[in-house]
């Protein structure tokens, strides 16, 4: 498979966002991937460094895990999410009984949103979080590591490429995704 196709499509779509054509959409641009690069899809994720994590200072460790696993930085930025973000962001929680709870936490602080994009990536950032319980998750993952609650659970990532869409659409305008070709991808990819 040639790499080339990669660095070129990134920067067809690059040209797409100079030249102000941003109707295409991530769907349509996974699709690409899909017919040029077979076994190589790239996805995008969404992935929120929780309020705790802001206020543990952790924000600068757990972001460093998403570099060093390879994965690319599209979109980043520090948020204050107020009530109608984080019952959109937790709409498929509605009812349960930790849902206020929930909405509390998630508007109690800023938080920090974040798109990685890579191979695999909603599975492999699921992997470096944990699983949702910080006293379950096990050693090495950012949860296991740090977290013993299992709401306060610092960190939060999209759990299909389809929920990824529509949250990274939920938490970030189109035109605050960044397209490069990051320098180590032909190491690392
Ligand atoms: P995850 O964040 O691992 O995707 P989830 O989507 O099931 O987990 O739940 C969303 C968040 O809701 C989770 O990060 C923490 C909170 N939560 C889930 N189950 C809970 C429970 N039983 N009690 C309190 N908070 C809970
Ligand atoms: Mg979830």
């Amino acid at each position: 498979m040639a790499n080339g196709n990669f660095v070129s499509l990134f920067l067809d779509h690059a040209n797409y966002q100079r030249t102000g054509h941003n109707g295409v959409s991530f769907a349509r641009y996974v699709g690409a991937f899909h017919l040029l690069a077979p076994g190589h899809v790239m996805q995008q994720t969404l992935i929120l460094l929780k309020p705790d994590a802001v206020q543990r200072h952790l924000i600068g460790s757990i972001l460093q895990r998403f570099e060093l696993k390879g994965l690319r930085l599209a979109a980043l930025k520090l948020v204050q999410a107020d009530r109608e973000l984080a019952e959109k962001h937790y709409a498929v929680h509605k009812g349960k009984p930790f849902y206020e709870s929930l909405l509390s936490f998630l508007t109690s602080g800023p938080a920090v949103a974040m798109v990685w994009e890579g191979r695999e990536a909603v599975a492999v950032c699921r992997n470096l979080m944990g699983p949702t319980d910080g006293a379950k998750a096990g050693p090495g993952t950012i949860r296991g590591d740090h977290a013993i609650s299992v709401q306060n659970n610092l960190i939060h990532g999209s759990d299909s490429p389809e929920n990824a869409v529509s949250e990274i659409a939920l938490w970030f305008d189109s035109r605050e995704l960044v397209t490069y070709a990051a320098a180590d991808s032909s190491w690392i990819g």
